[in-house]
């Protein structure tokens, strides 16, 4: 006899995320066929600020509340034409469940009735579902397999679209590889942070934290940024490259111009002005080729371990560059390049682009086609990496999803302001909970892995 749970309840609200934007929260009612027990669960949608042009379509208002950010017609689109389609459907059966919302909405880009609407639902169904079942989230995703510990890739020092300093780079992460333990690395993770805290405010620098809760004074270069992250790995004690490795999301996209065909560095050009008095341009340009040599640069004098989106978009032939010049070194991961959409993520398998996918369920609107797309980078023995956005909430659904997969990675911020903790705490209740099965999924070199 299989086992049954009918959805008897589907309600949407609009709450607020962690930039102060609206955003939608659903929650699902199930009620148990045996028992006649009513279960609900609430999930809610984080949002993106550098989104990537081939992302399912986040549904906004458009109307004066909010500045046009309201989500009442998402909202609505839930609480009507979801919530009829769903009614009496068992709440375990999330692929069907996620089949309906994707044939109700019709469209490639989930555009009719927004992204937002349908992950909601989605994500809420398998709340409900582990509920259901009296599991733990991460194992009713994941199965009995589910046991690794993802390394944090804690983004310390933020720019680009995500804080309005000089920075034109978006992210600067550490990832502690050298610890045992979640807990541990977590802990290394956060005193690193705090010791660059100390450093930058001795400087007498801004020690304000942008969106994401990394720090975001000026800087002059991403050079000046990892001079800055070894300085604070080695007074928290660790050892740089051992320890502690680097990461970084260039969000190349953001600053590529379709006008000059090149990568433009308005802060960095800004930057030399006030250093070196004279002549200087508005803004350093970069074409692909001086981007790849940048990163090269780069990765020769620091231990990067990761580059997130090194190029634009839509530059394939770059990226396959990119990867023929780097891959072998660096994990190079796609994200506005990919946005979680299996037609792009085996497109780049069969061009050799990247050797890593950062999955963020928002760019493709349901649990399963995330599940799809992740299943298909590790069969192409691409990394998965689990990702928040910089609009986020309190919840942490990602946690467990990561852990659920093996993933070994997860991309959630500094370890400050609560909707990125809300992770990495739930990252600490599922490794005690795990005991002895919990693995830290310490990575070491991309080649020597264990993920
Ligand atoms: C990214 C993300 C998350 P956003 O580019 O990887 O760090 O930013 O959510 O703004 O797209
Ligand atoms: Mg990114």
């Amino acid at each position: 006899m299989s086992l049954e749970a009918k959805i008897i309840g589907v309600h949407a609200r609009e709450i607020l995320d962690s930039r102060g934007n609206p955003t939608i929260e659903v929650a699902v009612t199930a009620e148990t066929e045996t028992t006649g027990k009513k279960i609900t669960a609430h999930e809610s949608v984080p949002s993106g600020a550098s989104t990537g042009r081939f992302e399912a379509i986040e549904l906004r208002d458009g109307e004066p509340r909010y500045f046009g950010l309201g989500v009442q017609k998402v909202v609505d689109h839930v609480n009507t034409k979801i919530k009829d389609a769903l009614l009496g459907e068992n709440v375990l059966c999330q692929s069907k469940i996620d089949r309906i919302m994707v044939e109700l909405d019709g469209t490639d880009n989930k555009g009719n009735l927004g992204a937002n609407a349908i992950l909601g639902v989605s994500l809420a169904c398998a709340k409900t579902a582990a509920k259901v079942l009296d599991m733990p989230l991460y194992r009713y995703l994941g199965g009995t397999s589910a046991h690794l510990m993802p390394v944090p890739m804690m983004n310390v020092i933020n720019g680009g679209a995500h804080a309005k300093n000089s920075l034109d780079f978006q992210e600067f992460m550490i990832m502690p590889i050298g610890a045992t333990t979640f807990k541990d690395g977590l802990r290394m993770g956060a005193e690193v942070y705090h010791f660059l805290k100390h450093i930058l405010k001795a400087e007498g620098r801004n020690i304000a934290v942008g969106d994401e809760g990394g720090f975001a004074p000026d800087f002059r270069d991403a050079r000046e940024v990892f001079e800055y992250l070894e300085k604070a790995v080695v007074k928290a004690g660790y050892e740089v490259g051992k320890d502690i490795v680097f990461a970084m999301d260039a969000a190349a996209s953001e600053l590529y111009s379709q006008e000059s065909k090149c990568y433009e560095f308005v802060g960095e050009a800004e930057a030399l002005k006030v250093d070196e008095k004279g002549e200087h341009p508005n803004c350093i340009c970069r074409t692909a080729e001086e981007m790849i040599e940048l990163y090269e640069e780069l990765a020769e004098e620091f231990p990067i371990f990761s580059i997130e989106d090194g190029l634009h978009e839509e530059d394939w032939e770059g990226w396959q560059k990119l990867t023929a010049r780097l891959g072998d070194k660096v994990q190079l991961v796609g994200d506005d390049l990919f946005v979680t959409n299996q037609k792009r993520i085996k497109c780049g398998i069969d061009m050799g682009v990247g050797n890593a996918v950062l999955i963020k369920v928002n760019q493709i609107g349901t649990l399963t086609e995330a599940m799809e797309a992740i299943e298909m980078a590790k069969t192409a023995g691409y990394h998965a990496v689990i990702s928040h956005r910089s609009g986020e909430t309190e919840d942490a659904f990602i946690a467990d999803l990561a852990v659920a997969v093996n993933a070994g990675q997860i991309k959630t911020g500094a370890p400050c302001r609560g909707e990125r903790t809300a992770k990495y705490n739930q990252l600490l209740r599922i490794e005690d909970e795990l005991g002895e099965l919990a693995r830290y999924a310490s990575t070491g070199k991309p080649s020597e892995r264990t993920a």
